[in-house]
């Protein structure tokens, strides 16, 4: 995924300036208000699903490269997903701490999870002939779990979209008779079975870095979705300018949130922002994928919310519907956590520290949640928060802890045996509201 950003960078370099929110009219923009309950949430499960899962291979950039287009295209007559089972899949979700939930429903490789009326390349056309978005949404109601949907703006598969194979640039790779201006028609008419049909809460678009797609087409669809659906949440990824091309800061991208990919996103207090990351290294399911511990798991997760971010973290359920035995384990061991320590992360915002390997911190009202993980060390130094008192300070769920400040620095001093070995989390309970402290980068 490196490639793609470099990628990304210089096709943005080529086509020029991207667009931005300033070219949307700011009565149609996502409020404040709706923004701040998404980062609230903090935690979803991102799962990219599709007959590919049958080959093992990632979805949409296998076709072609690792598995041949015209038998990429045919899997889904084999596609019997036996043991889906949408209930279980938003319980996996919820029992990790999970707050939403978002389905690729049609990938770079075109594929649809719904039955939709504009495309036969979709789920009625395998065996298992079930509706997989509707069955979900449907479960993420029972459950109270956010149902979003991830939307990929390129489709190698669509006739009308000119690109069959990105990495063939020479005629082969190229559709000559394609109709972008149909394919963007098709898109809308999707986009608004999905919506009108399924109600999510966020659309995730994905795969905007490709030339046939413009910064013209990205305005007229954020602006054609806001007519349907006023407090729909859309990611930055329907314009050109997202994290790992360059863009951060609301200033620099046309969507809601920011949304880097496989990294930890900078602290930020003023743009909202979303770090997705593969629980294991591929997105679609693979055999014998090699799953992240869970330190790095709750690390990843304190990190990103000391960020001011929140985690889209991605499983790649099998072909026969089921989820790795092994990821729903780990998952519910993230949630064992959260059902702990959940205040240092639901309903609070990042910083004032940057986070970094030996610790992150969040905050909320007067509270300062400093999450520690390097537990080699008796004591942990934090430089002092500008005219900020502590006047106590405690393991979250125990005991106090003893707190030497001196005028640059405080100075924590950790039991013998600390309460969690992946992320021990001490409260410093502050004299002023903690979000009064400016970033201490
Ligand atoms: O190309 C996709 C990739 O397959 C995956 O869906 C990730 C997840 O965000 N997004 C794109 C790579 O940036």
């Amino acid at each position: 995924m490196k490639k793609l950003a470099a990628f990304c960078l210089l096709l943005l370099a080529l086509q020029g300036k991207a667009q931005t929110n300033a070219q949307l009219d700011p009565k149609i923009l996502t409020s404040k208000k709706v923004m701040d309950q998404f980062m609230d949430l903090r935690f979803g499960l991102f799962i990219h699903w599709g007959p590919v899962s049958l080959r093992g291979t990632e979805i949409g950039w296998s076709r072609h490269s690792k598995v041949p287009a015209a038998e990429y295209d045919t899997l889904y007559r084999q596609f019997n997903p036996v043991k889906f089972n949408a209930e279980e899949w938003v319980k996996t979700a919820s029992d990790a701490g999970m707050k939403y939930l978002t389905i690729t429903a049609k990938h770079h490789d075109g594929f649809c999870l719904w039955p939709s009326a504009y495309t036969d390349y979709n789920i009625t056309a395998t065996p298992f002939k079930k509706d997989v978005v509707g069955l979900l949404a449907k479960a993420c109601k029972k459950y109270h779990i956010k149902f979003c949907i991830y939307y990929s703006v390129l489709d190698w598969h669509h006739p009308d979209y000119p690109i069959d194979n990105p990495d063939d640039t020479t005629a082969k790779g190229i559709r000559k008779d394609a109709r972008m201006d149909q394919y963007v028609v098709y898109m809308k008419n999707q986009l608004k079975e999905l919506v009108t049909g399924y109600d999510p809460y966020m659309l995730w678009f994905d795969g905007p870095w490709e030339k046939p797609w413009t910064p013209e087409m990205a305005v007229d669809v954020y602006t054609y979705l806001k007519t349907l659906k006023k407090d729909l949440i859309i990611n930055n990824r329907l314009g050109k300018a997202f994290s790992g091309t360059g863009a951060s800061g609301t200033s620099t991208f046309l969507g809601d949130f920011d949304t880097p990919e496989q990294r930890i996103g900078d602290l930020d207090m003023n743009t909202p922002w979303e770090t997705c990351m593969t629980i294991c290294e591929q997105w679609a399911w693979k055999p014998d994928d090699k799953m992240k511990s869970l330190q790095t798991c709750i690390q990843t997760l304190a990190k990103v919310a000391g960020g001011n971010g929140n985690l889209l973290f991605n499983v790649g359920p099998r072909s026969d519907g089921a989820i790795e035995p092994a990821q729903v384990a780990r998952l519910k061991e993230m949630g064992d956590w959260l059902r702990k320590y959940g205040a240092a992360i639901y309903n609070t915002h990042g910083g004032p520290y940057n986070p970094n390997s030996k610790y992150a911190a969040t905050r909320s009202g007067n509270k300062v949640y400093v999450h520690v993980f390097d537990q080699s060390q008796p004591t942990i130094e934090l430089p002092a928060m500008p005219g900020v008192k502590v006047n106590k300070a405690y393991l979250l769920k125990g005991a106090a802890v003893k707190l030497t400040t001196a005028a640059d620095r405080f100075t924590i001093t950790l039991p013998a045996v600390l309460p969690d070995a992946n992320d021990t989390v001490v409260v410093l309970e502050t004299d002023k509201p903690a979000l009064s402290v400016a970033p201490i980068k």
